[in-house]
């Protein structure tokens, strides 16, 4: 009597405490190394509709009508969401001595804050297919749905997002032109032929004395399972942010596809911007391990297709965008 007894008491107590463990693992914040984190909303599908949106024009290759016509969605679409959008229009000598005439956009939350953050990415589409493994298509346009649209259209939906749930600091979204008019592979050329879009930018920013705490180019965010690594420049001018950007997308999850290892400096918008400007940039942009240039393989190829975009790679990196845009 008294063994069964004492045999119920524990059954009972053991119920409790199995139920006691379960209500507290609803009610209260995971213990020690788990930590809480709110998941910000991104749509995978409308940032591919964003992409889509751009390839639909064709390649927007400046001094075209479908990179006017593109410019003209753009510009709309960021009046959609922001609350004060700059249009930035101006000239640009390229390589091979032709004036382009180019237009930087900018889309800004919270105009007066203090406290600002800028993302970023490039518009225009290159218009040469030079790294494609057919030679004859070495001088044609190319879609540029990773290289330009992927950042543009991850950004279009950030934008988005932010108009529904609205940021404490300020947040400027730029759009850069001219970014790949750089020289073809076998003509003569400098690196300051790419970026012109941005160079001008940094030089004349949009508003007298603009100050930001950092920033973040989107570059090729795009691609198939897309891993981002730790790129040389942004290491250079930036390697604290950088650190936090990638321990954010870790808390995300995302650890697999932001991972540690440290590449190359390249040459890209934010370099540009560290250099002239005060303003520490990183880079987001897909290593890929195995082609010559670290890049995609689709990279300035007539591949670089919305076909091959993959909609994971931009939820991660919209995640990791909208988590420190709201975090910082
Ligand atoms: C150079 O190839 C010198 N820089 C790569 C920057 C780039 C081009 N990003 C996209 N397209
Ligand atoms: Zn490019």
């Amino acid at each position: 009597m008294k063994t069964r007894h004492l045999f119920l008491c524990g059954a009972l107590l053991l119920l409790c405490a199995t139920a006691c463990r379960h209500e507290n693992n609803n009610a209260t914040p995971p213990q020690e190394n788990e930590e809480a984190v709110v998941r910000p909303d991104f749509s995978a599908d409308s940032a591919y509709a964003f992409v889509a949106a751009q390839c639909a024009f064709g390649p927007r290759v400046p001094n075209t009508e479908a990179h006017r016509r593109c410019g003209a969605y753009l510009r709309q679409t960021l009046e959609r969401f922001c609350d004060t959008v700059y249009v930035q229009e101006y000239s640009v000598r390229t390589y091979n001595n032709l004036t382009l005439k180019a237009c930087n956009l900018i889309g800004c939350f919270n105009p007066q804050a203090e406290k600002r953050i800028l993302v970023a990415a490039h518009w225009d589409s290159r218009p040469y297919a030079d790294h494609d493994p057919d030679p004859a298509l070495h001088r044609t346009p190319i879609d540029g749905a990773n290289d330009g649209g992927s950042g543009v259209g991850v950004l279009l939906e950030t934008a988005r997002q932010l108009s529904l749930k609205r940021p404490e600091t300020g947040v400027d979204i730029l759009f850069f032109d001219a970014e790949d008019y750089g020289s073809p592979q076998d003509e003569e050329g400098s690196t300051d032929d790419w970026c012109l879009g941005s160079q001008y930018w940094a030089k004349h920013p949009h508003v007298t004395a603009y100050k930001a705490r950092f920033g973040i180019l989107l570059d090729m965010v795009g691609g198939q399972n897309a891993v981002f690594c730790k790129e040389g420049t942004s290491a250079f001018y930036a390697q604290d942010i950088q650190n936090r950007i990638w321990n954010y997308a870790a808390r995300l999850g995302h650890a697999a596809h932001f991972s540690p290892k440290e590449t190359p400096a390249i040459i890209d918008d934010h370099l540009y911007i560290n250099q002239i400007t005060s303003i520490p940039v990183i880079d987001i942009i897909e290593y890929h391990a195995g082609t010559g240039s670290g890049f995609n393989p689709n990279w300035h190829t007539v591949n670089d297709r919305l076909e091959n975009i993959d909609r994971a790679s931009l939820q991660r990196v919209g995640e990791v965008v909208l988590y420190t845009l709201y975090n910082e």
